[in-house]
């Protein structure tokens, strides 16, 4: 039998190749995905945010462990989803508004996110209101999150949150913002719903926000 231990393992120390190896393996030997996912890998992703937020480990540790809990989640997704399984506990639509090329941040939170079990559209960097309400619509998303790290694009998250007000899905959406100039009093000033510093925390703020435990 695989000593799933080495799953959490190879999560937690970003180590893509391993983690697809020990799913595999683990998959021949009879193992759930849900089981693998929420005992060993969602776990891996808690500690590395523990640790990310400890400034135990940094931001490549944090994207590399984000990658190989991607790579086993591309394996275990399908399987789930052809024996009707449900694979996320949440849908979100994310991107860096118009203007802002910075992902870095908003990558992680993607990651973290994914890795907690959300099904996570990224939509990138330079993002329009449209982009945004069309991507909203389209997934029918619980949550949009918001990332801007200039001061010259925050005020861009405001223009967002308003495009959803005039195409009357404000109540259908929580609004999420982030990044290095924001702050929670931003966030409520300009009507978001929540607001996250990190990676960690967004997630627990999302879950919040629609009730999950
Ligand atoms: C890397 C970087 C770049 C890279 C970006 C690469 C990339 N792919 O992202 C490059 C070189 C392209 C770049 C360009 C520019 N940059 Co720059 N950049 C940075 C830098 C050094 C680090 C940002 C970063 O990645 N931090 C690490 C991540 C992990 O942190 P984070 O982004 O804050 O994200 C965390 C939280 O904020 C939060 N979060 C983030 N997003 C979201 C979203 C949601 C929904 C939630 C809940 C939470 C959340 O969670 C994240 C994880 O913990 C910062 C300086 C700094 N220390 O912040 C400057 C900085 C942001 N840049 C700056 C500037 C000025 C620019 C340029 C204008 C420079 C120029 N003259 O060309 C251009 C602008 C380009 C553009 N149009 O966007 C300034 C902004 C100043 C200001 N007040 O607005 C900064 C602060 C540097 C400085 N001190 O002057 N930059």
């Amino acid at each position: 039998m695989t000593d799933l231990s080495l799953l959490y393992e190879a999560i937690l120390k970003g180590k893509s190749k391993s983690a697809v190896e020990i799913t595999n393996l683990a998959l021949a030997d009879g193992a759930e995905p849900k089981m693998l996912i929420d005992e060993y890998m969602i776990k891996a992703m808690g500690e590395v945010g523990r640790r990310f937020e400890n400034q135990e480990i940094f931001v490549p540790e944090l994207l590399m462990a984000g990658r190989a809990m991607k790579a086993s989640l591309n394996i275990l997704q399908p399987i789930m989803k052809s024996s009707g399984e449900k694979t996320s506990i949440g849908k979100i639509v994310i991107g860096t508004v118009k203007g802002d090329l910075h992902d870095i941040g908003k990558n992680l939170v993607a990651s973290m996110l994914e890795g907690c079990g959300f099904e996570v559209i990224d939509i990138g960097i330079d993002m329009d209101s449209d982009k945004f309400v069309e991507s909203v619509r389209e997934h029918n998303a619980d949550v949009l999150g918001l990332s801007a790290l200039l001061t010259t694009t925050m005020p861009y998250m405001k223009t967002v949150i308003d495009a959803f007000a005039d195409a009357g899905l404000r109540d259908k959406v929580k609004i999420i913002v982030g990044g290095a100039p924001v702050s929670a009093g931003f966030a409520a000033e300009i009507g978001a719903d929540g607001y996250s510093d990190t990676a960690n925390s967004a997630v627990t703020t999302v879950k919040e926000l629609l009730g999950i435990k």
